[in-house]
């Protein structure tokens, strides 16, 4: 397995926007797209190729699935839209389809690679790319609540005037409404937020986190209100969890992978703390909650269950 190969499937705004961040990261040696769109695919490696000499040496170029010999890092963002008339249940089951056609397509070549979704639904296409690929779950990795995450400390960051790099809190559960915050370890640089708040001289009450959280769990609601897409910040957190798998660093992100008896959850994709290297998922930590965060974690665990048993998965 060669983890200077990437391959991105799906090149529309989020893959042919990750495609960009990996090409200039200098991570990679070659990175390969591919999309049904095979023009799509070569003109977003052509415009790319363009920008390299001002970058670092990489082979981008458009592909198909013999390309991938090898490849280390997989990842995935087709994304079949909804049609008119059509379920949330029926868009989910030709996604499926779709994720069989590419893992059957992808393994045949990379069985070792590791897969990195960040298709919507996440924790749902997460957990049938890892049954369907039969990959160990340590290798079929979601982006999970990386995206929110991020949200949340450049809000909190914001709010109380401090780099986002210092501020440490988690969103944590589904990719989706019923997300959750972790206040109870929220901290910066290892003060709690009650005694940062006073130190910046901001208000500290539940109806401020309750913004900051409505405000993550809304955001790519308002981007596609203004812009139709949301690209750039998934873009760069695909390349924070590819830096953190290709160069081993044991970085720690919320991403999703199959929980098995942990937090109450078992047998399903969410996000939750991860410590990521070379072998995809090393360790998913055992984050504090409190008891409110735990019930919140379960119901954001049971309404993904929910789904997954409309499917007969
Ligand atoms: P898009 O711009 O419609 O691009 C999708 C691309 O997939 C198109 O170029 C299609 O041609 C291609 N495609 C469809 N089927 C296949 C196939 N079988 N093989 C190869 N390519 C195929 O969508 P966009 O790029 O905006 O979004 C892609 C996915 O990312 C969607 O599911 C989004 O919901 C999801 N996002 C996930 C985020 C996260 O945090 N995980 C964040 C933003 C978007």
């Amino acid at each position: 397995m060669n983890l200077q190969k990437c391959a991105v499937i799906g090149t529309g705004f989020v893959g042919a926007t990750a495609a960009y961040t990996l090409a200039t990261s200098g991570l990679f040696s070659e990175l390969i797209l591919l999309d049904v769109n095979r023009a799509k695919a070569e003109g977003e490696a052509a415009d790319i190729s363009h920008g390299v000499s001002f970058a670092q040496p990489c082979a981008v170029h458009a592909g198909d699935y013999q390309d991938l010999k090898d490849c280390g890092l997989v990842i995935l963002a087709a994304g079949a839209n909804q049609k008119p008339g059509e379920t949330r249940i029926d868009l989910l089951h030709r996604n499926e389809v779709i994720l069989k056609s590419i893992l059957d397509a992808v393994l045949a070549v990379a069985p070792d690679c590791i897969l990195l979704v960040v298709s919507n639904p996440v924790d749902l296409l997460t957990y049938l790319a890892q049954k369907l690929s039969g990959l160990p779950a340590c290798r079929v990795i979601g982006t999970g609540t990386v995206l929110d995450t991020a949200r949340l400390k450049y809000l909190v960051g914001q709010y109380l005037q401090v780099d986002s790099r210092n501020v440490h809190a988690f969103i944590i559960g589904e990719h989706g409404d019923s997300e959750l915050a972790v206040w109870s370890s929220a901290n910066v640089s290892g003060m709690d937020l009650p005694d940062y708040c006073r130190i910046a001289g901001k208000e500290f009450s539940q109806s401020v986190l309750d913004d900051i959280y409505q405000n993550v769990r809304d955001a790519a609601y308002h981007i596609i209100e203004g812009k139709g897409a949301t690209y750039y910040g998934i873009g760069m957190a695909v390349l924070r969890i590819a830096r953190a798998i290709v160069r081993g660093e044991r970085s720690v992100l919320p991403v999703s992978s199959v929980i098995q008896g942990r937090y109450g959850v078992d047998e399903i994709c969410l996000g939750l703390p991860s410590v990521l290297g070379k072998n995809g998922i090393e360790t998913v930590l055992d984050l504090p909650l409190s008891y409110e965060e735990r019930k919140r974690l379960e119901s954001s665990a049971a309404k993904l269950r929910t789904l997954l048993d409309q499917m007969k998965i």
